[in-house]
């Protein structure tokens, strides 16, 4: 593997928070002890319960805690988005995506940072050897592998945890990733963003997490978030292979013409850690 070992020296973590007016206290009070050196952004989407004046406490006693107060619930994609945005014109090296609800424990993000330093996307991962779920039934686990097992065999890629949500992207991979072009809301933001660094020829590394179901507060999962990204994966795994069938169509016809072909799109690459 290709060492670059570009030490992260300013990181921004995002948390998006709707109603978490309880979870992000402790979120956040774990963040800055286990990981002093970075900053912190609130993402928060008016809240009904409070987390804004629960964020803005917080923003005021400690100058590296910040809040981002956007108008509604627009969706996690959308959040993250306008963090990441936020990340680059404040000049720092990295973001990293962690829920508000505990699941992203604080205590791991070093090893996403240390896998930073070599990877320009680390996925904090729950499927590969070494992760794990604390607390999901059965038909949960089912969920998130299957959609794991349908994005892989659709996109033709293989990435053990492409939906988590714990993770470090480099300034490098949000300049070079069309940011302006990802519309998923849900957890197919998480999809849209791997594919979208694949096919930019972007590292992506993962490394092994512990994820820890919320114990406080409610999930905005939902039905439609699944249909969402069932619908999408569909759509650009089918866009794949149309692709490529015109690409095969299109060599024939050169190599009919006596030109050589094209090199392929250059894709990206993915390492276990
Ligand atoms: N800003 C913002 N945050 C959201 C929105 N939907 C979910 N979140 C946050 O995203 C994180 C993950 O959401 P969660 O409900 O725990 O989803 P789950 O982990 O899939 O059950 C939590 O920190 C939520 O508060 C939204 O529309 N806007
Ligand atoms: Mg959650």
């Amino acid at each position: 593997m290709q060492t670059t070992d570009d030490r992260l020296t300013r990181v921004l973590v995002l948390i998006p928070t709707y109603n978490e007016r309880d979870n992000l206290p402790r979120i956040v009070a774990r963040v800055r002890a286990a990981t002093p050196e970075v900053d912190i952004l609130v993402l928060e989407d008016n809240s009904p319960d409070g987390t804004g004046e629960v964020a803005d406490a917080l923003a005021a006693s400690d100058p590296a805690v910040h809040v981002m107060h956007r108008p509604g619930k627009a969706g996690l994609g959308a959040a993250y988005l306008a963090g990441f945005q936020w990340a680059l014109s404040h000049g720092y090296d990295a973001a990293v995506e962690m829920d508000a609800d505990g699941s992203h424990q604080p205590e791991q993000l070093p090893r996403l940072l240390e896998a930073g330093r070599f990877a320009e996307v680390v996925i904090g991962s729950r499927w590969t050897p070494g992760g794990s779920v604390v607390n999901w039934p059965a038909h949960r686990k089912a969920l998130s592998r299957g959609g794991n097992l349908y994005v892989n065999a659709m996109l033709g890629i293989s990435v053990a945890d492409a939906t988590a949500g714990y993770r470090l992207y480099r300034r490098s991979a949000l300049e070079s990733i069309d940011l302006a072009g990802v519309s998923s809301a849900g957890y197919c933001f998480q999809v849209d963003m791997t594919w979208r660094a694949l096919q930019a020829g972007l590292r992506i590394a993962e490394v092994p997490i512990e994820f820890v179901e919320r114990a406080v507060g409610d999930s905005k999962m939902s039905q439609a978030i699944v249909v969402e990204a069932l619908r999408n994966v569909t759509v650009w795994g089918l866009q794949k292979r149309a692709g490529q069938a015109g690409g095969f169509a299109r060599s024939a016809q050169q190599r009919a013409r006596g030109i050589s072909a094209g090199r392929p799109a250059r894709e990206g690459t993915w390492h276990r850690l």
